[in-house]
């Protein structure tokens, strides 16, 4: 039984103390400690139970994040913390555990990267909880780079016209998330998986369109189209005369070139008699 005990904030003071059976006092030159049987500790509170922390995720577009998922938008962190008997300090870090800064409000995680999220609370008696989530945010970095070449190896130009066969490949990358897939469609047609720097070759005549798209873990994703205008054909040339089959002091002819792709250049013609 303890008595006459007042409380300050450093501690409890007590002026008369009777010992129940099985307590002990231990003694260490100036400290002193009193040791009681637990039947006995009435008066003195007693928390065995770590605190509680609850912890809500939300991506910018309000829907739940699913830790340790990629996501394209900022991902909030709101915690609360209880204890029965109070909370002496509520920290969290964002890189497993190494810095620490208190929580006082939703954490905001809007920059590209993988986090390794910590939350611990400690009770005014000393217990400890821990939760960890990871956060991984990947909003940017994706990047595609065709390379268009011709039949004779010298560079193509998106749109041009060419009379060769033209050879299309891409670059991709992403940001911290990584490539998902890559795929390309020809003409509108079905997408088609591709793999990094595969070369497509296209030697049909007509103008194509060829589409590459990526999509990262996080689901960002990004196209690139290349129009290829290919005319392997001639033109053709059709003259005749437009008078009458006899004697004459002039004629005239009438001269129909004709192209069924890319057109005439018009500096290109020529005549002579
Ligand atoms: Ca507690």
């Amino acid at each position: 039984m303890i008595e006459e005990g007042i409380s300050d904030s450093s501690g409890i003071e007590v002026g008369a103390i009777i010992l129940p059976e099985l307590a002990c006092i231990l003694a260490n030159g100036m400290d002193a400690s009193l040791q009681l049987p637990v039947s006995d500790t009435s008066g003195i509170m007693i928390d065995g139970i770590s605190p509680t922390i609850d912890i809500g995720m939300k991506t910018a577009d309000g829907q739940t994040y699913v830790d340790d998922t990629w996501s394209n938008q900022e991902v909030t962190v709101t915690a609360s913390v209880y204890d029965d008997s109070g909370i002496s300090s509520f920290v969290y870090s964002l890189d497993g555990g190494v810095t620490w800064s208190p929580y006082d409000s939703p954490i905001k995680l809007k920059e590209d990267g993988s986090y390794s999220l910590v939350l611990k609370a400690m009770d005014i008696a000393g217990n400890e909880t821990t939760v960890q989530r990871t956060v991984k945010v990947s909003s940017s970095g994706l990047k595609l780079t065709p390379t268009l070449e011709l039949a004779d190896g010298s560079p193509y130009t998106s749109g041009d016209w060419t009379n060769l066969s033209v050879t299309a490949s891409v670059n991709a990358k992403t940001g911290v998330s990584g490539i998902d897939q890559i795929t390309y469609t020809l003409n509108g047609g079905a997408p088609q998986a591709y793999q990094n720097g595969d070369p497509i070759t296209i030697s049909a005549e007509g103008e194509h369109m060829l589409v590459f798209a990526v999509t990262d873990k996080a689901g960002n994703t990004l196209d690139s189209s290349i129009a290829i205008h290919i005319d392997k054909s001639e033109p053709t040339v059709t003259f005749g005369t437009n008078g009458t089959e006899r004697g004459s002091a002039s004629a005239r002819t009438a001269v129909n070139v004709f192209d069924d792709a890319s057109g005439l250049d018009p500096t290109s013609l020529r005549y002579s008699w």
